[in-house]
C-alpha cells in the first residue's frame, strides 16, 4: 500500500501495522501520541510517538503495573481493554479506555510524560457504555462521550459523573453499532465523529455537528465520510478514526482497517491495522482523502525508525515494550534475570490452549516474514507459536530431543509432524508467506512453514499449514496475530528472537 509523496518521497500505509486497533491521537507541539486497544494482552495500550504522523515508535505500555491492570484470570481472548481515547489538556495526557472483563468499567489515567509512569487507574462507576471519549469545553466542563451514543459530564479528577447520561445522536438511521465517538471544538462548531456499520465490512465514519458540546447535532449529509465498504480495495472494514491537527493546519485522520488476503471471503491475518488519511475541510465538514497514497504531515522527516527491534537478544535488564503475554506477566514464570542475556520462561498452563500459558510475543507486523528462535529445552518443553487465541494457533516445540508441529484449530488439536534432533539448544523457524497468485476462489491468505535448524545451518521444514485457520475471519474477535515463545512444561531458555519482515 505505497504512494508517492509530491516531494518525491515513497510513504507506506498502513503506518502501524500490524494489530493496532482503535487508533486515538493527540499532539502536543511538533510531537505526536498514539494509543491502540490490547484486549487480553498485558502490559496494556501500547503507546507511540511519531514527528509525522507516517513513523511511529512505540514509547510504552500505559497499563504496566499490576495495579493499572489485572485481568481475571478466566478473561476470555478479546476481552480485556478496549478502545482508548488519547488526549492532552491542562498540561497533562489523560487516557480512558474500558475494561470489558470488569464489569465494562471505565477507567481513566493520568501522566505527564507520555513514556509513563501513568498513574493508577481512576474508576467512572457512572459511566456506562464502552468506547469513553473526553472532551473539555471553554469553561472547562469534561464531557464524556461513549458508543451509542450517550454522554455525561464528570469530573475527571474523581471519576465522578454529573446526572444520567444523555442520547446525543443514534447515528445514521438503520446502520448497525454506532460507536467510537470522538468530540472536538473546531471552528465555530463540536463535531462528533463516531464509526458505524460494524466493525466488519460494513464499517464506516460518519460526523455530526451542533453548536454546543451537548448538541443538538446535525448530521453531514455527505455520511458516511469514510467507508471502504463494497469497493475493490485492498483496505477493507475501515473505521474507529480520530482527528488531529498539524503545526501547519492541515488535518489528519487515523483510522483503522484491514488487509484481506486469498480469495474468497479473504482472510485477515493481521488483525486491524491502524492508518492514516488527509483530511481537508469544505462548508465545515470534513472531507475524507484517499487512503493510498497518503501524504505525511510536515515537517518532513525523517528517518524511519523500525516499527519494533526485529533482533531481541535479551541483553536488556527489562523486556522491551513490544514483548506481551495474555493476561498477565509475572516475573515468577517470565524473566531475562535469571540466565543473564536469555528470556527464561516457567510453564504454568501445559499447553497454549490453557488460559494461563506463558507466552511471551510480538505483534506480527507483516504480511510476509520470517522468524527464528533459539531455543534450551534441556529443563523442559516449549516453543515458537503463532497465536490468535488459545483455540487457534500453530507451533513448533522442542522436548526430550524431539520436535514437534502442533495445530490448533477450534475444537481441533493434532500433532502435524514430529522428528527427532540432538540434545541441546536449537533454532526453531516459521517462515509466514502472503499469498501472492491465487490458485483459485478458495486460496488461502498465507501459509506458515515451521522448520529446524540443522548442525550443517540449513533449515527443514517439518510442516506447511494454511493460514486462514488463524484469521479473524475464522476465530473471530478483535485481535491480530502474535508470534513468539512458549513454555508448556518445566522451564525452557530463549537466548534471542529474530523477527525479518519480508513484504516488498
Ligand atoms: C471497539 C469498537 C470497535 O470498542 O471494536 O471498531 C471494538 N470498533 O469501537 C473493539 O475494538
Amino acid at each position: 500500500m505505497s504512494g508517492r509523496h509530491p516531494a518525491g518521497r515513497t510513504v507506506t500505509n498502513p503506518v502501524l501495522p500490524g494489530f493496532h486497533p482503535d487508533p486515538s491521537v493527540c499532539r502536543v507541539g511538533d510531537d505526536y501520541y498514539l494509543a491502540c486497544s490490547s484486549f487480553e494482552y498485558f502490559p496494556g495500550i501500547p503507546l507511540f510517538h511519531s514527528r509525522d504522523l507516517v513513523h511511529w515508535t512505540q514509547i510504552g505500555n500505559a497499563l504496566d503495573r499490576p495495579s493499572q491492570l489485572s485481568l481475571p484470570a478466566d478473561a476470555p481472548a478479546s476481552g480485556g481493554i478496549y478502545a482508548p481515547t488519547l488526549r492532552h489538556h491542562d498540561g497533562r495526557f489523560w487516557l480512558i479506555v474500558t475494561n470489558v472483563s470488569e464489569g465494562d468499567g471505565n477507567l481513566l489515567f493520568t501522566a505527564t510524560d507520555p513514556a509513563g509512569p501513568w498513574s493508577d487507574p481512576i474508576r467512572l462507576p457512572g459511566v456506562h457504555g464502552i468506547d469513553p471519549d473526553l472532551a473539555w469545553d471553554e469553561e472547562g466542563t469534561c464531557w464524556c462521550t461513549v458508543a451509542g451514543v450517550h454522554q455525561v459530564r464528570i469530573d475527571p479528577h474523581t471519576g465522578e459523573a454529573f446526572g444520567p447520561a444523555r442520547r446525543i445522536w443514534s447515528g445514521t438511521p438503520g446502520a448497525k453499532a454506532p460507536e467510537a465517538p470522538h468530540l472536538y471544538r473546531i471552528g465555530d462548531y463540536w463535531y462528533l465523529l463516531i464509526a458505524e456499520g460494524g466493525t466488519e465490512r460494513g464499517h464506516g465514519v460518519s460526523v455530526a455537528r451542533g453548536r454546543t458540546p451537548a448538541g443538538p447535532f446535525e448530521p453531514c449529509p455527505a455520511n458516511p465520510i469514510l467507508t471502504h465498504r463494497g469497493l475493490d480495495h485492498p483496505i477493507q472494514n475501515t473505521g474507529h478514526a480520530d482527528l488531529v491537527q498539524a503545526p501547519d493546519g492541515s488535518w489528519w485522520m487515523v483510522l483503522l482497517g484491514v488487509r484481506p488476503g486469498g480469495g474468497t471471503p479473504g482472510w485477515h491475518v493481521l488483525g486491524r491495522e491502524t492508518f492514516l488519511a488527509p483530511v481537508t475541510w469544505v462548508d465545515d465538514w470534513p472531507v475524507v482523502g484517499d487512503l493510498s497514497p497518503v501524504m505525511a504531515a510536515p515537517p518532513w522527516p525523517l528517518q524511519p525508525g523500525p516499527v519494533v527491534p526485529h533482533r531481541d537478544d535479551f541483553d536488556l535488564s527489562e523486556l522491551q515494550p513490544c514483548w506481551i503475554s495474555p493476561r498477565d506477566r509475572s516475573a515468577e514464570h517470565c524473566t531475562v534475570k535469571e540466565r543473564a542475556g536469555w528470556l527464561t520462561l516457567h510453564a504454568r498452563g501445559s499447553s497454549l490452549d490453557d488460559l494461563d500459558a506463558v507466552f511471551v510475543g510480538r505483534r506480527q507486523q507483516h504480511l510476509s516474514c520470517r522468524v527464528r528462535t533459539l531455543i534450551d529445552p534441556a529443563e523442559g518443553h516449549g516453543g515458537l507459536a503463532v497465536r490468535l487465541d488459545e483455540e487457534h494457533h500453530y507451533e513448533i516445540e522442542a522436548r526430550s530431543a524431539q520436535v514437534r508441529v502442533i495445530a490448533r484449530i477450534g475444537p481441533l488439536r493434532t500433532v502435524v509432524a514430529s522428528r527427532p534432533v540432538p540434545a541441546g539448544p536449537l533454532v526453531l523457524s516459521v517462515d509466514v508467506t502472503a499469498t501472492q497468485r491465487l490458485r483459485d476462489a478458495r486460496s488461502g491468505p498465507d501459509t506458515l512453514s515451521f522448520g529446524v535448524e540443522e548442525p550443517d545451518g540449513t533449515f527443514t521444514v517439518l510442516g506447511t499449514l494454511d493460514g486462514r485457520y488463524l484469521s479473524t475471519e475464522v476465530a473471530g474477535g478483535f485481535t491480530g496475530r502474535v508470534i513468539g515463545m512458549y513454555a508448556a512444561a518445566g522451564t525452557v531458555h530463549f537466548d534471542w528472537f529474530d523477527y525479518e519482515p519480508l513484504d516488498q
